[in-house]
């Protein structure tokens, strides 16, 4: 493939400088700004994510910040997940939804206090539909970007790294728990949380001065620990279910086609734009949802398109994300199946790039 143009609209960010000298190789781009994909090779960040401790700029997963009065009630219009017995210090996965109750979103949102959000948002333009629903509905919230710069410390050494730099009281941090903790002088927010399954932490690094001080610090406290600079390791997110926005999912789909429905109590929400259409889905039941499947065969090419998924010359679905897995021996998969076809052990065919491939949907992600 060609190179990317580097240019203005495409934003580096505070630790771009440092994830180069490490040895970037690929990047891909998310809410206008770099995201690092490849550094020795996705298979050799993999073996190495599961084995030791990484250190990702995933600064690109930008906060959308509302602070004021209004701020848990435009939270909550957002939102079809009940957000009433979230208490400041915690963490939520939550879908975002429109007024057709169409996926907008999946952030992590950081409770700071009653009157302060941080949405940590995927990529899509989040910060436009807040500042809408606000302003058209005369909210009394401020909502902006800040300039905060998530890093994340992932793998099974995380634990160790970090308390070298933080203390042992970071090893007190709940899942989807934060807690403030100090580096140079400096409040920082972190929180057991991450886009991996082998654990770790999230740094929420206020002001783009502290970045690169706090990069440098890591790697020289972990190079015992074998510290390496890392990223979303796409096999190992598909191994582990995540979904990514605008891969597996759209505006097109709601939260319960993604899976999502159990965090969804669209009775509760009151005020979410959207409860209307969602309430009527929830009662009725998605028609198609996200599947885990199994590709059949040699290593498949990366899924850059959605791939029709077929029974017979029956269309019944589609794949949105694919990668040959090291550890299962497989091609795992995520698509998007019709209910008619979404049982456990159905066989179905996928139209890859490179011909016609035998898919089975599975019970269950890998990891
Ligand atoms: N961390 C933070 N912000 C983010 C991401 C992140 N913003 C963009 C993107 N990732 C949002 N998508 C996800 C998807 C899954 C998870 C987090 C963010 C996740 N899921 C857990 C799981 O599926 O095992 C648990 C979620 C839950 O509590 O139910 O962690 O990674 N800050």
């Amino acid at each position: 493939m060609a190179e990317l143009s580097p240019s203005r609209r495409i934003r580096r960010t505070p630790f771009s400088a440092r994830v180069e000298v490490a040895g970037v190789k690929a990047y891909t781009v998310y809410n206008r700004m770099l995201l690092p994909t490849v550094f020795e090779s996705t298979e050799a960040d993999y073996h190495h994510l599961k084995k030791a401790v990484q250190v990702w700029d995933v600064a690109c997963e930008r906060q959308v910040e509302l602070r004021g009065p209004d701020a848990s009630r435009l939270m909550q219009m957002l939102t079809p997940r009940d957000l009433r017995d979230v208490a400041p210090g915690r963490c939520v996965y939550v879908p975002i939804v429109d007024e057709t109750g169409g996926m907008l979103n999946d952030p992590v949102a950081v409770k700071l206090a009653e009157d302060r959000w941080w949405i940590s948002i995927a990529d899509s333009d989040l910060l436009l539909w807040a500042k809408g629903i606000c302003n058209g509905y005369h909210l009394d919230v401020l909502v902006d970007e800040p300039d905060v710069n998530l890093l994340a410390v992932q793998g099974p050494k995380a634990e160790d790294l970090m308390e070298r730099l933080f203390g042992a009281a970071v090893r007190e941090v709940k899942f989807f728990r934060f807690g403030e903790f100090h580096f140079q002088g400096r409040a920082m927010n972190i929180a057991r949380s991450g886009y991996s399954k082998q654990g770790g932490f999230e740094i929420y690094a206020e002001g783009a001065d502290i970045a690169m001080p706090l990069w440098d610090a890591l790697f020289e406290a972990g190079r015992d620990l074998d510290v390496r600079a890392g990223c979303p390791n796409l096999i190992e997110r598909i191994e582990g279910g995540l979904l990514s926005y605008g891969n597996d999912m759209t505006d097109n789909n709601t939260p319960h086609e993604c899976g999502l429905g159990k965090l969804c109590d669209t009775h509760a929400a009151m005020g979410c734009i959207g409860r209307d259409a969602l309430l009527r889905v929830a009662k009725e039941g998605p028609v198609q949802q996200i599947r885990p499947l199994e590709i059949a065969g040699d290593p498949v090419p990366l899924c850059d398109r959605a791939w029709p998924l077929m029974a017979g010359d029956k269309r019944v679905g589609q794949v949105t994300s694919t990668i040959w897995s090291p550890d299962f021996g497989v091609n795992v998969a995520i698509g998007m199946v019709r209910m008619t076809h979404w049982d456990p052990g159905t066989r179905l065919q996928v139209e890859t790039p490179e011909g016609l491939r035998d898919v089975t949907v599975r019970e269950s992600f890998w990891a």
